[in-house]
C-alpha cells in the first residue's frame, strides 16, 4: 500500500501552486493514489468563509488547513495544501504538528514580476491602485521558504515537468 504524506504548496498568488497541485493530482488519480486537494478555492467558501487577510485571519486560515491536512493524513491520504500561506512560522507549526517526515515543503517561487503580469484575476492591478489593502507581496509581506523540499518556478518550466519533479519527490521519500 501506500503511505500518506503532506505536500504543503507555498507561493504568491499567480504563481501557479493550485494548477501544479492539480495537475499533480490527476495523476495520482491514474496511479490509484488517493488524494486530496485543498486550497482556497474549497476552504475559504466553507470551513473558513469568516476569515480575511489580515494576519490573523491568514494565520488562523492556515492553521486549520493544518489542521484538516493532519486529520486526511491520519486517514492514510496524500494531501495536496495549495495555500499562499506567507508565514514561515505557520508553516513551520504546521510541520511540527505532523509526524517527522510527513510535511514536504513545495516552494512555488514564480517571480512577484511574472505573477504581476499574468495577474489572471487583475487582482494585482487592484492592489497597486490601492483598491484591496494587504495584498502579498505589494502591501503585505511573503516569507519563502529557507530550506523547501523542492522548488518549482513555473516561469522557467513546463507543467509536466512539475508533475515529474513532483513524482521523483514522492518516489524518493517512499511514497510511491
Ligand atoms: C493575497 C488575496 C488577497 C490578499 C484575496 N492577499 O490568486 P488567488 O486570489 O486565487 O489566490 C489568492 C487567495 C489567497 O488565499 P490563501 O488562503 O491562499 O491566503 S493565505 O494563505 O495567506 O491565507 C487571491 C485571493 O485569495 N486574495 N485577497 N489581500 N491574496
Amino acid at each position: 500500500g501506500h503511505q500518506g504524506v503532506v505536500l504543503w504548496f507555498t507561493g504568491l498568488s499567480g504563481a501557479g501552486k493550485s494548477t501544479v497541485a492539480n495537475a499533480l493530482e490527476q495523476e495520482l488519480v491514474k496511479r490509484k493514489v488517493h488524494s486530496y486537494l485543498l486550497d482556497g478555492d474549497n476552504v475559504r467558501h466553507g470551513l473558513c468563509a469568516d476569515l480575511g487577510f489580515s494576519e490573523a485571519d491568514r494565520t488562523e486560515n492556515i492553521r486549520r488547513v493544518g489542521a484538516v491536512a493532519g486529520l486526511m493524513l491520519d486517514a492514510g491520504l496524500v494531501v495536496l495544501s495549495a495555500f499562499i500561506s506567507p508565514y514561515r512560522a505557520q508553516r513551520q507549526a504546521i510541520k511540527n504538528s505532523l509526524p517527522d517526515g510527513k510535511f514536504l515543503e513545495i516552494y512555488i517561487a514564480t517571480s512577484l514580476d511574472v505573477c504581476e503580469q499574468r495577474d489572471v484575476k487583475g487582482l494585482y492591478q487592484k492592489a497597486r491602485r490601492g483598491e484591496i489593502s494587504h495584498f502579498t507581496g505589494i502591501s503585505d509581506p511573503y516569507e519563502a521558504p529557507q530550506q523547501p523540499d523542492l522548488t518549482i518556478d513555473t516561469a522557467q518550466q513546463s507543467l509536466d515537468q512539475s508533475v515529474e519533479q513532483l513524482i521523483a519527490l514522492l518516489t524518493e521519500k517512499g511514497v510511491l
